[in-house]
């Protein structure tokens, strides 16, 4: 574990991976999250996980705070989450056809989730919040859409306006490509900003089919919704009818069993899921209320579909992430070790004078460096990127691999130990203290 001595954090095998890879995929990665755009250098080539740790191809072991962008909170190759891909696969991988073990999923998903009535799998959370939008706007017959600045729900045309994650990182909220027909129907809010959001509802009175937000951000650093936030959205929608849609893509099954809206007691009209829900395998979900999803082809007219949606081999892995989820829940020893981390990063900042906030709800957390609380995108954006950069690799060297942008959260999950916090802690003062 950490060393004093940092390590070159990116070995040759890497090195050379990554030069393979930039001669056949854009960038050398198939996800810009993982490009490291946001710190510099070259990624970092992973051969293989267990529990809580990553092992790159020049046979380095690193603490893992990504936990593949949310979905390893039982940790990695977890024993009975393989062995159900495993016995799922050697049935066969696809059928296009319903499977039993669907419906088992989308029980699973309405006993834990409160505004989720009925359910449809599909293949990504992308694929849930674009088909989620195109429900409401069925389902109300409207056009507009409010989304948040800095928030992400994937690279759906309509949404990637103003977002974050790796949207934000690598500088382009607004992606060339996306035409002024497809976004021109969404209105970008400020988070955490009631005013705007009461004044959007007296201009568009009757004009907004669905309001989606992270219900906690994740995607421009960990921002936490304030005490009305919420309850003033879920307010404003239901006077309105426009259709209130909490993308949980990362905070479902993340901040407990039930989400966000469980732990907040907000229950929207409809949720997105992913991550989690497919234990690691390409899955999500949309759902919500009973009287909106019917509208769903074909029990409805609005159409949505996917060859692979509600795939056995995923939902196998989502089956028995979720069941051992609901059998022994990870969330009061997430929340103890989450507590020890966050007090032992701002520790070690503070102690080496660095301007910081630390934003945490559960096991998902961010290390702003910023002097100023975080409550907005404008704010996030006032971050120190470089000061992150020079946090990321002083980790990387020393064994612990943190998020690769001052806009991600970082993530732990069950297979984390004290004594590794502990550790990561040691490898946060280290670092600052090189900082002279
Ligand atoms: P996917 O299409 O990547 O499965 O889900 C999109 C999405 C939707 N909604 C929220 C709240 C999300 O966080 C995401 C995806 N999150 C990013 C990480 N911040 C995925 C990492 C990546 O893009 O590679």
């Amino acid at each position: 574990m950490p060393s004093t001595a940092v390590n070159h954090p990116v070995g040759p095998r890497s090195q050379a991976a990554f030069s393979r890879a930039l001669n056949l995929i854009p960038g050398g990665v198939n996800s810009p999250a993982r490009a490291f755009g946001g710190v510099g250098g070259s990624p970092l080539f992973i051969e293989r996980a267990a529990g809580p740790y990553l092992f790159d191809l020049d046979g380095r072991r690193y603490l893992d705070f990504i936990g593949s962008w949310g979905p390893m909170i039982l940790g990695h190759a977890h024993p009975e989450v393989i062995e159900a891909i495993q016995r799922s696969a050697e049935r066969g991988t696809s059928f296009g056809a319903p499977t039993e073990a669907e419906s088992e999923l989308a029980e699973r998903i309405i006993r834990a989730v409160p505004s989720v009535e009925r359910v449809r799998l599909v293949n990504s959370g992308t694929e849930a919040t674009m088909s989620a939008i195109r429900v409401a706007r069925g389902v109300t017959g409207r056009d507009k859409i409010v989304k948040f600045a800095g928030n992400y729900h994937g690279h759906v045309d309509s949404l990637l306006v103003s977002a974050g994650s790796a949207a934000a990182t690598l500088g382009v909220p607004d992606s060339p490509g996306v035409t002024a027909g497809a976004g021109g129907d969404t209105i970008v809010l400020p988070y955490n900003d009631i005013p705007s959001l009461v004044s959007t509802f007296d201009r568009h009175a009757g004009e907004v089919a669905a309001v989606i937000l992270e219900p906690v951000v994740g995607n421009m650093g960990c921002v936490i919704p304030t005490a009305d936030f919420l309850r003033e959205l879920r307010e404003l929608t239901r006077r309105d009818g426009a259709v209130l849609i909490f993308d949980e893509v990362m905070t479902g099954f993340r901040l407990s069993l039930g989400g966000a809206q469980s732990l907040y007691g907000v229950t929207p009209d409809m949720t997105t899921l992913g991550k989690i829900v497919g234990g690691g395998m390409p899955l999500g979900a949309y759902g919500g209320k009973e009287e909106i999803m019917r509208h769903v082809l074909p029990a409805g007219k609005i159409f949505q579909a996917g060859t692979l949606s509600g795939n056995p081999v995923a939902v196998a892995a989502g089956n028995a992430t979720l069941r051992l989820l609901e059998s022994d829940p990870p969330y009061d020893y997430l929340e103890s070790l989450g507590q020890r981390l966050a007090d032992g990063l701002s520790a070690a900042a503070a102690d080496a004078g660095i301007a910081h906030q630390v934003q945490r709800v559960g096991s998902m957390m961010t290390l702003f460096f910023n002097a100023c609380p975080v409550l907005n995108w404008r704010d996030a954006d006032l971050s120190d990127r470089d000061a992150f950069a020079r946090y990321f690799w002083g980790l990387i060297g020393r064994g612990v691999y943190m998020p690769c942008s001052q806009f991600e959260a970082l993530f732990f999950g069950k297979t984390h130990t004290i004594e590794q916090v502990d550790e990561t802690i040691d490898a946060a003062r280290q670092t600052f203290a090189d900082w002279g």
